[in-house]
């Protein structure tokens, strides 16, 4: 206690006065947790918790209800975990001390996937704290979390064609990104991405009807096509009637292959046949000679690290190879990967792990070997911003928050546009430095 004195604040402020959960909404109607927390200075943080539709595997578990009540996915226990057992132990810790009340969030739930006590009830706390703790500096969170060091404005990877399990369409790619690596500031980069985003939604409908422009999840369009190409084409169509080039804006995918991928005949199912995964690395390989593709993300099964390995070896100085079903923002998944060569870059997502401390120990062992760092958003969001700030906090260089389009996927750029103005001529945009 004396020590923490000595560090020039008074620990009383900092202390945690309350904590308080409850159950509200996510963009796709499912309940979801939110935590309020007060340090006894007067600080508060509210956090809201993310859910995932392609979830990998080895994620952190949510708790939810089942029975009847919201068709079984309420989070009233979740919520419970908070306000009684989670409450009773970090109430009266000091606020600041982000990784000592993370461990015992983690001690607490005493389970290597948190299910005990749910990933959705911790994480909600984990990041409520850490925003209580900033407000009682009266610091932005991207400051407290960063220090002065945090000035690196992330190019965003926009989800503008929306497919696999976020779409009512055939597309068995899940997302198709335009990135605007040739901006020279973050607001720019939202400016060219709304542009291509209108001539995207005037192309589909002249192509596909009204009904192509009804967009998916992450507010990209969901236009009813079956073909990877159908999707790329009018990416490049809208890029270019736009009045940009390959040099401003790349494209990304995120194949999220655990989707299309049956595990008795481990084969994949892509633009109307069967391919196994040999064949799917050459179609990956042609694709990137066809297109300005730059990024893939979990191009194939989320087991079959050796797949993952062998497209990296080929395309690592090209193309971005990003694990996320993949690594789950676990670090020992993200050390296997490390070891094989799989992937050169790490989706990072709170919620798969479920607290803050352990999201930015991924990100630091992924810095350290040379992995790229994506910070994202979920399928499933609410009007929450933390990820924005944090993408700034670790310099990231890249986030991925879906289309700008949706008020959840809005709140994050938004944000960020913020964060730009405060640093004035501070700020740093990515731009090309952010993705091959
Ligand atoms: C993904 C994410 C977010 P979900 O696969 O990268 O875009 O989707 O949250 O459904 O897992
Ligand atoms: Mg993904």
């Amino acid at each position: 206690m004396v020590n923490k004195m000595r560090l020039g604040s008074f620990m009383d402020d900092f202390e945690i006065a309350a904590v308080y959960a409850r159950e509200i909404i996510d963009s796709r109607a499912k309940p979801t947790v939110e935590v309020d927390v007060i340090t006894v200075g007067g600080g508060f943080g509210r956090a809201a918790v993310p859910a995932g539709a392609s979830r990998g595997e080895n994620e952190a578990v949510e708790v939810r209800d089942g029975g009847s009540r919201f068709k079984g996915f309420g989070v009233k226990k979740a919520v419970e975990n908070v306000n009684t057992s989670i409450a009773d132990e970090i109430v009266g810790m000091d606020s600041r001390f982000q990784r000592e009340i993370d461990l015992k969030l983690i001690e607490l739930d005493g389970t290597p996937n948190k299910s005990k006590l749910g990933a959705n009830a911790i994480l909600g706390v984990s990041l409520a704290v850490a925003k209580a703790a900033a407000d009682t500096y009266g610091m932005p969170l991207f400051q407290y979390l960063g220090g002065f060091n945090a000035h690196v404005l992330p190019v965003p990877l926009m989800n503008v064609i929306n497919g696999g399990k976020h779409a009512g369409n055939e597309l068995s790619i899940q997302e198709f990104m335009i990135i605007p690596v040739g901006a020279s500031t973050f607001k720019e980069a939202i400016q060219m991405a709304c542009e291509v985003y209108y001539e995207l939604k005037a192309t589909l409908k002249e192509k596909y009807g009204v009904s192509a422009v009804n967009i998916g999840d992450e507010g990209g369009f969901a236009p009813p096509m079956k073909e990877t190409r159908e999707a790329l084409n009018s990416l490049i169509d809208a890029i270019k009637k736009a009045g940009y080039t390959e040099n401003d804006i790349v494209l990304g995918l995120d194949a999220a292959a655990s989707s299309f991928y049956n595990k008795n005949k481990k084969l994949y199912w892509i633009d109307g046949r069967e391919l196994n995964v040999d064949q799917l690395h050459e179609y990956y390989l042609k694709l990137v000679d066809e297109y300005p593709i730059k990024s893939i993300e979990d191009p194939f099964f989320e087991e079959d690290f050796d797949a993952f390995a062998e497209i990296t070896k080929e395309l690592k100085n090209r193309v971005q190879i990003v694990g996320d079903d993949l690594f789950v923002t676990n670090i020992n998944r993200l050390k296997k990967g490390i070891e094989m060569g799989a992937a050169n870059a790490l989706l990072l997502k709170v919620n798969q792990i479920g607290t803050l401390t352990e999201a930015c120990d991924a990100a630091l062992l992924a810095f350290r070997n040379g992995y790229r760092v994506i910070v994202s958003h979920r399928s499933g969001e609410t009007e929450d911003v933390t990820i924005a700030d944090l993408a700034v906090a670790l310099n990231t260089g890249q986030i991925k928050t879906g289309a700008p389009a949706r008020g959840e996927r809005t709140a994050k750029y938004n944000q960020l546009i913020r964060i730009e103005e405060f640093l004035g001529a501070n700020a740093k945009y990515a731009g090309k430095l952010g993705v091959f």
